[in-house]
C-alpha cells in the first residue's frame, strides 16, 4: 500500500494550526524552568497524563495554562521553530499560523515582543528550511469585542507582519455576530479574514460568519452537514473549510475517524483541507492527521492530491505562487 508514502512526501499546506497548541510538553517544561515560572503540575507525564479532554472547552483550560510559560521574545521564536521543523519533516511548503495575542497581553507580555518572534521565526523557516509562512491574529471570541478592539489597536503596528484575522476559543455562545464591528474594521484595513465555525457551534454559525464577518475560510465548519442549504452555499462560493480531524477525535466531536464526515464533504463538492489545529496536543502533525484519517476510512490517490490542491487553493500566497501549485 503506497498511499501513506504518497501522504508523507506531497507537497501541501497548512491552514490552520494554533503556534499555543503546538507548544510540547518537553518544552513547556524547558520554558518554564528558563523563565522560573511554576507549573501546576511535577513532570512532562503528569502534565500530559492530563490531556484526556471530553470538549473543548475541557482543552482550552490546559491549552492557555501551557501558554503562561511564554515571556520573552526568544520564547516564541523557539515555540515557532520547532513547529516549523516539524512542518519541514511533513512536506509542508507553506503554512498560515494562528497566534492569540490576548493570552500573551492579558500577563503582560508585550504584543511586540510576541509578533517579532514568531515573525522572525517565519522568515528564518523560509531561508533555512525552504518553508513559506505567515501569521493570522486571532481574537478570543470568550472576550469582548471592546477588548479584541483594543487588541488590533496595539497590533497595527506591526501590521506588516500578519496577513489576516481569525477567531477562536470557546464557540458555543460567542457567535461570529459578536464581532462584527472589528471584523468589519480589519476587512477596511486589508487584513484576510477567517473565523472558527461549526467546530461545535451550530450551522447558524457558519452562515453569520460568512454574511456578517465576510470570511475566506471556515476554520473546523464539520457541522455544516447537518444544514444542506449551507453545504450548496459552501460548495458554489468555494469556500474552504480547514478541517483538522485528530482535534475532533480528541474533542469528541466525532466519536472515531472511522464516523467523521470529512469523506462526505469532499463528495458534496466542498473546498476541505486537512489541518493539525494544536498538534502538541491531539496527538500528531500533518502528516498523522492525513495517515490516521485515510487508514479509518474509504479514501484513494484522489482524494490525497485533491485535500493537497485545496490546501494551496484556500491559502492566502499570491495568485502566481498559487498557479505553479494548483
Ligand atoms: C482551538 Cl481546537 C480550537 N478551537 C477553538 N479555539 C482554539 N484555540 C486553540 N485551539
Ligand atoms: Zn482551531
Amino acid at each position: 500500500d503506497r498511499l501513506p508514502a504518497l501522504l508523507r512526501l506531497m507537497p501541501k499546506a497548512e491552514l490552520h494550526i494554533h503556534i499555543e497548541g503546538s507548544l510540547e510538553p518537553e518544552l513547556i517544561f524547558a520554558l518554564a524552568r528558563r523563565n522560573g515560572v511554576a507549573l501546576p503540575y511535577a513532570s512532562v507525564d503528569a502534565l500530559r497524563s492530563a490531556y484526556a479532554f471530553t470538549n473543548l472547552q475541557s482543552f482550552l483550560d490546559i491549552y492557555y495554562a501551557g501558554a503562561s510559560v511564554l515571556l520573552t521574545e526568544q520564547d516564541f521564536y523557539d515555540m515557532a521553530r520547532a513547529y516549523l521543523l516539524k512542518a519541514a519533516q511533513d512536506n509542508v511548503i507553506h503554512t498560515e499560523l494562528f497566534f492569540d495575542p490576548q493570552t500573551h497581553t492579558a500577563r503582560g507580555v508585550p504584543m511586540e515582543t510576541v509578533i517579532n518572534g514568531l515573525h522572525r521565526a517565519c522568515v528564518d523557516a523560509q531561508a533555512e528550511m525552504g518553508v513559506s509562512a505567515s501569521l493570522i491574529l486571532c481574537f478570543l471570541r470568550h472576550l469582548s469585542e471592546e477588548d479584541a478592539f483594543e487588541t488590533l489597536e496595539q497590533a497595527l503596528p506591526f501590521q506588516d507582519k500578519f496577513i489576516g484575522i481569525g477567531l477562536d476559543s470557546g464557540e458555543v455562545g460567542n457567535p461570529p455576530e459578536k464581532f462584527a464591528r472589528v471584523f468589519a474594521r480589519c476587512r477596511e484595513l486589508g487584513f484576510h479574514l477567517v473565523a472558527h465555525a461549526g467546530e461545535e457551534g451550530p450551522p447558524a454559525y457558519v452562515w453569520t460568519a460568512l454574511d456578517v464577518l465576510k470570511v475566506e475560510r471556515i476554520d473546523h465548519g464539520v457541522q455544516s452537514s447537518r444544514d444542506a442549504l449551507l453545504m450548496q452555499r459552501l460548495a458554489q462560493d468555494r469556500i474552504a473549510l480547514t478541517v483538522c480531524p485528530l482535534s475532533n477525535l480528541k474533542l469528541c466531536v466525532f466519536p472515531d475517524l472511522a464516523s467523521h464526515n470529512l469523506r462526505q464533504l469532499l463528495d458534496a463538492g466542498l473546498a476541505a483541507t486537512v489541518n493539525s489545529d494544536d498538534p502538541a496536543y491531539f496527538g500528531g502533525y500533518m502528516n498523522e492527521n492525513f495517515t490516521q484519517t485515510f487508514a479509518a476510512g474509504p479514501f484513494n490517490a484522489e482524494h490525497a492530491y485533491r485535500l493537497a490542491r485545496n490546501s494551496f487553493e484556500a491559502s492566502f500566497i499570491d495568485e502566481a505562487a498559487k498557479a505553479r501549485h494548483i
